[in-house]
């Protein structure tokens, strides 16, 4: 992985989509062409049953199983703020508590849209579930690029795709989002009233840019709202270099803190966060788990 130089200046190929967004156009797919022409009209397509039963089945059984072991994070019983949601569980980090949601996060279908609106070697974002408790409010209306100051238009960072594992309706907390917000500038601020429901059966996706306005919705059902919450982003929203695993982990505590501050071991709001905790304690509950599992396996003789 050598360090070469930057390619040519591929800004006169940007499209811009009203006065909100731009993006540089992928390898397009014509099978998905229906699909990609409604996240250009609206911001977001929904992907109807694109799951199977069998898929939602496990994924929601796996849930129900982590939620009541130790190691499913400190947000898995409910939210620590409003914007998380006090009667929403959230499971973070889900790609490193169970094989079954994999399928979810690499869905030929979702990565032919990712392929056109985001530039190759994109990122998973964040991989959690969100499970809306009955009683809870609407979330704050927000869109998921808000932590990153740029005036609109601005760059696509990232898409957000939401999966229902239980119907999505309109009372039990369907995602509401505003049709056509992708194109808003900076001056248009959205209201509660612009919003649609997100309504789709159960194995469904909406998929959507990360500069489209929305919010999980308030469930006045009997019943959570079980999904999972898969964001994808650019690949350049990184460093050079990858300094939290190209830095040994053996004795952080010999670094100076400003250091380990640049090294990653430090989070800008959400971002950089490890399992919904600070990026240092992550690191050290995982070598925690790598003693443990070495010193299992030596006792079976592997080394
Ligand atoms: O739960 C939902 O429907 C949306 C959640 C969301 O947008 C978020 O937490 O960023």
């Amino acid at each position: 992985m050598a360090f070469v130089a930057p390619p040519p200046n591929l800004s006169k190929e940007r499209i811009q989509l009203g006065e909100g967004t731009t993006f540089l156009p992928g390898k397009k797919d014509p099978s998905i062409q229906h699909l990609i022409d409604q996240v250009v009209s609206n911001g977001y397509v929904i992907l109807e049953r694109l799951y199977t039963p069998a898929e939602v089945e496990l994924a929601k059984s796996e849930l129900a199983r982590l939620e009541a072991s130790e190691s499913s994070g400190p947000a898995a019983r409910g939210g620590r703020n409003p914007f998380e949601g006090l009667s929403t569980k959230r499971m973070y980090c889900l790609q490193d508590k169970s094989r079954a949601f994999d399928s979810f996060a690499i869905h030929p279908t979702v990565m032919a849209l990712n392929d056109y609106f985001l530039q190759p070697h994109y990122l998973l974002n964040t991989y959690q579930s969100v499970i809306i408790e009955p009683g809870e409010e609407e979330q704050r209306m927000h869109t998921d690029d808000g932590l990153i100051p740029l005036p609109r238009p601005r760059p696509l960072m990232g898409i957000g795709a939401m999966v229902s594992l239980d119907d999505f309706t309109a009372t039990n907390g369907a995602t509401t989002l505003i049709p056509g917000s992708h194109r808003w500038n900076d001056e248009r601020e959205p209201r509660r009233e612009e919003m649609v429901s997100a309504i789709m059966p159960a194995g469904s996706m909406v998929y959507f840019l990360n500069t489209v306005w929305h919010s999980g919705g308030a469930n006045i059902s009997g019943a959570p709202r079980r999904s999972l919450n898969i964001q994808y982003c650019q690949p350049w929203i990184r460093s050079f270099e990858n300094m939290t695993v190209a830095t040994g982990w053996e004795d952080l505590d010999s670094l100076p803190p400003k250091l380990l501050s640049l090294l990653g071991f430090s989070t800008h709001s959400f971002m950089g966060s490890v399992d919904g905790r600070a990026p240092r304690t992550g690191v050290e509950l995982r070598k925690k788990r790598l003693i443990e599992w070495a010193l299992r396996e030596h006792e079976k003789g592997t080394f």
